[in-house]
């Protein structure tokens, strides 16, 4: 399939963008490399070395003999351009992960609040009016959040995949209508998701396109097997207080020698995929479009939940770390439960790849490998959520290897 990936050179994007290409589907990545410019504004960098994307694209063409097409253009900003192109390629799918992702940076200031509702809501919405306008019949699947369902709302009841079916009282009695999923954001990065969602319902009902919502959890693991065949190919690891999410921080932190940090009493229960299964999930999607283009198909794209605490402690027994237990920077429920369905996947066949001592072993071997680059006082999370919020110190300034 002609296949377009808007945000291709990120964390999930380019190896999904390799996955596909692997599999001998024909990519094209739009990418305005805006996450490579928010590191060097938050003079960080990601633990592994991602090399220029015109590198990155040569590498794989060198390994796979496989071409990857590459555009640098703003969806938020440059409806024309997007228009050239989709008119360009023609696509039969185009995967959309080009969001501002991160929802600590999301709180960080009024300038990443303000920043990250215009780039991700303009961004989608610039997508369907483009994908309406030029009547191109591509199937749009989208990377959305766990986080627009919240935590904790629906006390120990599973989450459904995206509708939830409520009685409604009228004065002839009860009727049952399917709704969404009541909106209930943590962020204002999940509130800009939540926002996607109305726009994809609208679309979907008004123009007919076909769309597929991934409601995705917390991805971990840095490789998979195409972008582990050279060094070039690899994957970005982010382990900073505002990117690196929890479980590839407590991997990095076992590696360098940094207590991990727990918020608060690490109480809170999220939901996990690993990396490999992203990229198989998205060609899933990719290859069985939804039927009926009037309703948003929703899947949930998990495979597991854990406490963070638990998956602290599992780090800890496995590697060795001591656990610190820090100020939570964020407003969220101390302690939640959570269950969640992930039928869809799992009957359109995905075999899930869940959380093993290997693959913890295989994450730490990453980030070993490139501890000399970490920078330690870059590690504890210091966005928070409302002015005033404690945040703890840096636990360490230098890396043990390098005291
Ligand atoms: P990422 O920041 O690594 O990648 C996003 C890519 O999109 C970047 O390369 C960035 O330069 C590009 N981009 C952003 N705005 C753009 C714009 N206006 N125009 C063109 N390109 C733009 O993020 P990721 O971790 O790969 O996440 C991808 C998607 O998956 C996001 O939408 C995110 O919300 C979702 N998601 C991620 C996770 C996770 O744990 N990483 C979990 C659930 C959902
Ligand atoms: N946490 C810690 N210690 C840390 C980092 C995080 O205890 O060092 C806690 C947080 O307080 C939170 C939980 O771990 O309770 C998860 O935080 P996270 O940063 O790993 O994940 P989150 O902010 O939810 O965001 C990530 C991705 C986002 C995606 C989301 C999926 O950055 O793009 O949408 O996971 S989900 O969580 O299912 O909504």
């Amino acid at each position: 399939m002609r296949v377009l990936v808007l945000g291709g050179d990120g964390f999930c994007g380019w190896p999904t963008s390799l996955y596909l290409s692997d599999r001998g589907h024909d990519i094209t990545i739009i990418d305005n490399l805006s996450r490579r410019k928010i590191d060097i504004d938050l003079e960080v960098e990601s633990l592994t070395p991602i090399r220029p994307i015109s590198e990155r694209l040569a590498a794989w063409g060198e390994v796979s003999g496989r071409e990857i097409g590459f555009v640098n253009l703003d969806l938020a900003t440059e409806y024309d351009r997007l228009v050239g192109v989709l008119e360009g390629i023609r696509p039969e799918a185009v995967v959309h992960f080009a969001e501002q992702r991160a929802a600590p940076y999301s709180m960080r200031t009024t300038h990443t609040k303000r920043y990250t509702v215009d780039n991700n809501v303009r961004a989608t919405h610039n997508l369907l009016t483009a994908l309406s306008a030029t009547g191109i019949d591509a199937s749009l699947v989208h990377l959305g959040t766990m986080g627009v369902y919240g935590y904790g709302w629906s006390g120990s009841a599973p989450i459904p995949e995206g509708y939830l079916t409520v009685k409604v009282p009228t004065p002839d009695g009860e009727i049952e209508r399917e709704i969404l999923h009541p909106a209930n954001p943590g962020s204002v990065y999940h509130m800009t998701k939540t926002l996607d969602q109305l726009m994809f319902s609208f679309y979907a009902k008004n123009d007919g396109l076909r769309i597929t919502d991934l409601h995705q959890g917390i991805v971990w693991g840095t490789q998979t097997p195409q972008t582990a065949r050279d060094e070039r190919l690899i994957n970005r690891f982010d382990y900073d207080g505002d990117y690196g999410t929890v479980l590839n921080r407590f991997l990095m932190q076992a590696a360098v020698g940094h207590p991990l940090t727990v918020h608060g009493t690490g109480g809170q229960t999220r939901a996990f995929i690993h990396i490999r299964d992203t990229v198989r999930c998205i060609e899933i999607a990719v290859t069985h479009p939804p039927k009926d283009a009037s309703r948003v198909r929703i899947l949930n794209q998990i495979t597991e939940s854990h406490r963070v605490l638990d998956l602290a402690k599992m780090v800890a027994d496995v590697m060795g770390a001591d656990i610190a237990y820090l100020p939570n920077p964020r407003r969220e429920a101390d302690e939640n439960d959570l269950q969640v369905r992930n039928d869809q996947f799992l009957a359109l066949g995905l075999e899930p790849t869940t959380l093993s001592e290997g693959l913890l072993e295989e994450g730490k071997q990453v980030a070993a490998r490139y501890a000399g680059r970490a920078d330690p006082t870059k590690i504890v999370c210091r966005s928070v959520w409302k002015a005033g919020m404690e945040t703890a110190s840096d636990l360490i300034t230098k890396l043990p290897a390098q005291a």
